[in-house]
């Protein structure tokens, strides 16, 4: 039987840092010529999610795509957030029911489905009813992906710990834990403490990372010390940045790069959902000039793009946008990152450690200088720093908390660009990253080995 028979479906949750690994995934599952059917809930709540669907769309054709309409929450059980992704989450486990019916109708029945970590429990019951085999799609390292499915065993010592010992991992320090996940009542928490126990429930979990950046976390994942019972971990990435990813508009700061020197210019971006306060925002503009390195800065002053309506000059004021001016460029737009960090112009990248911006930076081999704001951040800092090529200043506060003032920032730019034992750890890291996607890499053998199987559901 042909692999055209395989019919995969992904479902992808709120927020760009979601949306392009699981279409990345999507892309690669149809090379590998599956028949490919992706649910998504319209509106987005980013512009940019809007966008890239339609994209991907024009550029796949022939793939199914279904959209999910939503249903308001009849009771909503959280109001400790007002963060636009985590109230979609919210809303989209709400909408489950209409879930079974859109799937059982599909043509050919399907052969697996594919889930977004934040939808472990609104999509497992309706596989199960299905008989279909279900992965999850973690979006983060391997190294959270221990600390989420550890966690629940460690709430009731929590309030004492130190550090979280996580058998078979480094210890992390209890000041990387994600906020939110110590304090009680919080809607991420409860997620976490849902969806974590059913891990095991589920054929395998697919994460984007490879041996050579978290052989440690994946080696204790996969002989089940960090949960007894854990399916296969499946390192498939580093995924490949996609053309249907890419827009004619954000050409600019490519153009702006193409005639600065190879490795001298430092590019400093947040991810799709970091906006700093401003004068965090202006300590960064200060701390760019502080460096005396040439630079490519984006700004983001909402958390959704499309309540963005202030002007730049107004974020930075316009004596500290007229002193940037000589050594960099600064914009305050979506840019194509992935092809940004392929330039041969960037030398170092100031990120606050998303999973996507580090594995985009391990791709193109570029130095990280981690500065975490959130989240899943300080602990995949930890993975960037562990491994060699990233440098991360500790004592900086989570967003929010304090702010870290343009010296400090300036010097620890220039500390980066002239590290040499950086820049050869991360050109051994994208070396490594190349070959595990390459023709018999992990992800390939991986891929192949699950769609034989798939294959016996058909
Ligand atoms: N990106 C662009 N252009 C921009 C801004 C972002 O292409 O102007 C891309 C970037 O290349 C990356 C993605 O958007 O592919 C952003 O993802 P990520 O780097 O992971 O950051 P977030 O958007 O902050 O992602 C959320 C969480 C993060 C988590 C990630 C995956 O904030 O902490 O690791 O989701 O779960």
């Amino acid at each position: 039987m042909s692999s055209e028979a395989v019919h995969v479906a992904l479902m992808p949750s709120a927020g760009m840092g979601h949306l392009i690994p699981c279409l990345r995934l999507a892309s690669l599952l149809v090379q590998y010529h599956c028949k490919v059917t992706l649910i998504t809930t319209l509106p987005t709540v980013s512009l940019a999610e809007e966008q890239l669907i339609s994209r991907f769309h024009s550029t796949f054709p022939q793939l199914n795509q279904i959209h999910l309409q939503l249903q308001k929450p009849s009771s909503p059980s959280h109001n400790s957030t007002t963060d636009p992704f985590f109230l979609r989450y919210e809303a989209i486990r709400a909408s489950s029911n209409l879930l079974s019916p859109l799937l059982s109708s599909l043509s050919p029945p399907l052969s697996a489905f594919v889930t977004d970590v934040f939808l472990i429990s609104l999509l497992l019951p309706i596989t199960h009813g299905l008989g279909l085999p279900n992965y999850i799609l973690f979006t983060s390292s391997a190294a959270m992906f221990s600390f989420f499915s550890h966690f629940p065993t460690l709430v009731p010592s929590l309030p004492e710990l130190d550090d979280v010992k996580i058998p078979g991992i480094s210890p992390i320090p209890i000041s990387s834990i994600p906020h939110m996940l110590l304090l009680p009542n919080t809607i991420f928490r409860k997620i976490v403490m849902e969806d974590s126990p059913k891990v095991t429930k589920f054929q395998g979990v697919f994460v984007n990372t490879f041996e050579a950046l978290e052989s440690q976390s994946l080696g204790a994942l996969n002989v089940g010390k960090v949960v007894k019972g854990m399916p296969p971990i499946y390192a498939i990435g580093p995924f490949k940045p996609c053309e249907f990813e890419q827009e004619g508009q954000w050409e600019a700061p490519l153009r702006w790069l193409d005639d600065k020197p190879v490795g001298s210019v430092v590019y400093v971006c947040f991810g799709s959902r970091t906006a700093m306060g401003r004068v965090q925002i202006r300590e960064v503009g200060e701390g760019l000039v502080r460096s005396g390195c040439r630079f490519l800065w984006v700004v983001k002053d909402k958390v959704v793009d499309r309540e963005e309506e202030v002007e730049l000059d107004e974020v930075l004021g316009l004596e500290l946008e007229e002193r940037m001016r000589e050594k960099g460029l600064v914009v305050k737009q979506w840019v194509d990152q992935s092809v940004i960090l392929g330039h041969k112009a960037v030398g170092g990248f100031v990120s606050h450690c998303g999973w996507n911006s580090v594995i985009e930076a391990a791709w193109n081999g570029v130095p990280i200088m981690a500065w975490p704001q959130h989240g899943d951040q300080k602990i995949n800092a930890g993975v960037v720093e562990m491994s060699g090529w990233g440098m991360w200043n500790k004592d900086w506060d989570w967003a929010g908390e304090g702010v870290v003032k343009g010296d400090e920032i300036g010097e620890a730019i220039k500390e980066m660009m002239k590290n040499e034992s950086l820049k050869i750890k991360a050109s051994q890291l994208k070396e490594a990253g190349r070959k595990a996607t390459s023709v018999g890499g992990d992800c390939e053998v991986a891929l192949k080995k699950l769609i034989q199987e798939w294959k016996k559901n058909v």
